[in-house]
């Protein structure tokens, strides 16, 4: 991808960054972000901040006129947060991707945006597919859920190129944003410190942990497909319980913390993993970080 005009929402976030900063040299960049949860110091130099409000259509349709490829990641992502305040959580991830769809469709830009695996909730089965029956459990999951409709919609409808990515447990550097983060910096933090790590229940629910390095290849190979107006899964295709986690993050930090077992969450997914032969076959996607290569880098670069 090369000499585009390219705005990443949520550009100054976890994912939004890494995106940002695998398209800068070759591309202009903007990035449309209110820093509420990102720091305007994981932006790349070289990209245009826009700071604003999603929910914000003028500052949208603003930032999105002339492009000709928009990523989609910001987003309302602590899954507590849609629980305390479901309204809030739709207004910004919903009402927030129609601005950009609309904006979209005014410049005719392609549409790569940021789904999730918690819109299948708990599944009747793994590896998930994307055909999988949809279940979304939390007002998180119903919001990611309606944005994937939709942006397969806005392709039928009005034949804008849309593509939604729907993300397993991301993981890698600046994931730590706010008070929200996932159980691999938890972890990470936690053995680092020599402090108990803290498994939650039995520790035997597993997750499909992607690092963001792959999160950004899946977004790239998404930009330039034929196949469009398509939803496809990204995960690595492994399953990894909490507790091997625990053992392999503490193994990677080289950490003497004792693992502890504490109250499990209730409703808790049992089992997420992907399957990826939609993915690797429209797109040509392929997971190219283990796990253990994942944390390791991690534990460096710190
Ligand atoms: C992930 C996403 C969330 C949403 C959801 C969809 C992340 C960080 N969160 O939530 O945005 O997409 O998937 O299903 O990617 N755990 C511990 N100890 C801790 C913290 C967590 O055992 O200190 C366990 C927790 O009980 C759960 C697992 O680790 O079983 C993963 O927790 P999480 O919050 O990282 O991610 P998840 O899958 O609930």
């Amino acid at each position: 991808i090369e000499d585009q005009t390219v705005v990443v929402t949520g550009g100054a976030g976890f994912i939004g960054s890494h995106i940002a900063d695998a398209l800068v040299s070759d591309n202009d960049v903007r990035v449309l972000d209110d820093c509420s949860t990102g720091y305007r110091e994981n932006i790349p130099d070289g990209a245009e901040l826009v700071s604003g409000d999603v929910r914000d259509e003028d500052v949208v349709s603003a930032a999105v006129e002339d492009a000709d490829l928009v990523f989609h990641e910001a987003a309302e992502v602590s899954v507590q947060r849609s629980v305390e305040q479901p309204k809030r959580s739709n207004e910004v991830n919903v009402g927030g991707t129609l601005n950009v769809l609309e904006a979209a469709r005014d410049a005719d830009a392609r549409v790569v945006l940021a789904s999730s695996c918690a819109i299948y909730g708990v599944p009747d089965s793994v590896p998930l597919s994307e055909t999988e029956r949809l279940g979304p459990r939390s007002p998180y999951g119903v919001d990611k859920a309606a944005i994937d409709s939709y942006a397969e919609v806005y392709h039928e409808q009005y034949g804008l190129e849309t593509v939604a990515l729907r993300y397993f447990n991301a993981y890698g550097p600046r994931q730590t944003a706010g008070e929200y983060s996932g159980v691999i910096s938890i972890f990470l933090d936690q053995a680092r410190r020599g402090d108990p790590i803290t498994v939650e229940g039995e520790g035997e629910q597993t997750r499909d942990f992607i690092h963001v390095s792959d999160v950004v290849r899946a977004n790239l190979a998404a930009a330039t497909t034929d196949a469009v107006g398509e939803s496809y899964n990204v995960g690595t295709g492994e399953e990894t319980s909490i507790l091997t986690l625990a053992e392999t993050v503490k193994r990677a930090a080289d950490s003497d913390s004792d693992i502890v077992h504490v109250e499990g969450r209730e409703g808790d997914i049992p089992r997420s993993v992907a399957d990826l032969s939609k993915s690797r076959e429209s797109l040509g996607y392929e997971p190219t970080v283990s796990l253990e290569d994942g944390l390791r880098t991690l534990v460096d670069d710190e």
